[in-house]
């Protein structure tokens, strides 16, 4: 019968001797996701938690396989460096004890090995598992896998999706209940990925300093564009009252590498203080709240 997997089901399997890899294996703050430093045994206690979820909506309803235990789980196709992977981790974690996952780290570059050793620090080469070559038609990461074999991809559309099946209510939803703000905040994770994210990687692809600076400039009308819709509702996040949405996830992974600029562009890409831009002072604050947020 279809969807009768169990969670053994859906264990990951882990190449022998590979260690587990946490979400960013650095000093960040990002890299505290519990779920990516623990194998499989480590979610025995994860029904017992979910327990606590509001279960009764449909979309709850609908991932409640039989034998998967009482609320929504999948396995989670990730990379530890990739920001786009980790709007869904975020999501994750804001869910967690509503919404299990087995991380799985399906790419990657390795260095290959030589016969003779020459020009080794060269070799590397871009793998991915065959399970993200099965169930994204880009292989790309992330990428849900329900207890079906059923895919989700596309980071804003797994954020949504992850927030969909929670059963969250209130506000601990990252979609707002009021369709308006709803859709106010859907708008601005396009926006933010369009002028904010993308152009990070054109300050750090480009050759040419006038189009570097060009991708620099355009980020920070982004930025403050983002600041400006930020102060048009009470609190530090994009919603009202610091409630966590789609719109700060989506621009969450790139905020925090934004201090890269500095270190391969030099001083005049860094972010600037509010105390030298006022116009970045929404954003400045907004950065620091996300920051500190547990789930972060
Ligand atoms: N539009 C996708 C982009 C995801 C993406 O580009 N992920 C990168 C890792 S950061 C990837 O899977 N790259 C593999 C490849 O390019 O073949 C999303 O938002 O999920």
């Amino acid at each position: 019968m279809p969807g009768a997997l169990t969670r053994r089901d859906i264990a990951p399997k882990r190449a022998p001797g590979k260690a587990w890899l946490c979400v960013c294996s650095t000093n960040s703050s990002m890299s505290r996701c519990r779920a990516a430093r623990k194998p499989a045994a480590a979610w025995a206690g994860w029904a017992r938690r979910s327990d606590r979820a509001p279960q009764n909506s449909p979309a709850v309803r609908l991932y409640q396989t039989p034998g998967a235990g009482a609320g929504p789980f999948f396995r989670y196709l990730s990379a530890w460096f990739c920001p786009f992977a980790h709007r869904a981790t975020i999501a994750l974690e804001h869910h967690a004890g509503r919404v299990g996952y087995e991380w799985v780290e399906a790419l990657g570059w390795t260095r290959k090995e030589t016969k003779d050793g020459e020009r080794a620090d060269e070799w590397y080469y871009h793998w991915k598992s065959d399970e993200l070559l099965k169930h994204n038609p880009s292989a790309l990461v992330p990428t849900l896998i329900d207890a079906r074999g059923r895919s989700v991809y596309e980071s804003l559309v797994c954020v949504d999706f992850i927030d969909a099946v929670s059963g969250a209510t209130g506000q601990d939803r990252l979609v707002s209940s009021d369709p308006v703000e709803a859709a106010r905040s859907r708008v601005w994770a396009e926006k933010l990925n369009r002028e904010c994210c993308s152009p990070y990687y054109g300050v750090l692809v480009k050759t040419d300093k006038g189009e570097q600076k060009a991708a620099f400039n355009s980020l920070l009308q982004g930025l403050r564009n983002f600041s400006k819709e930020l102060v048009k509702t009470p609190g530090p996040t994009f919603l009202a009252d610091a409630q966590l949405s789609n719109a700060d996830i989506s621009l969450l992974p790139w905020a925090y590498r934004y201090y890269v600029f500095e270190h391969y562009r030099g001083p005049e890409f860094v972010i600037p203080e509010e105390k030298e831009d006022a116009s970045l002072a929404a954003y400045h604050e907004w950065f620091r709240h996300v920051m500190a947020l547990p789930q972060v």
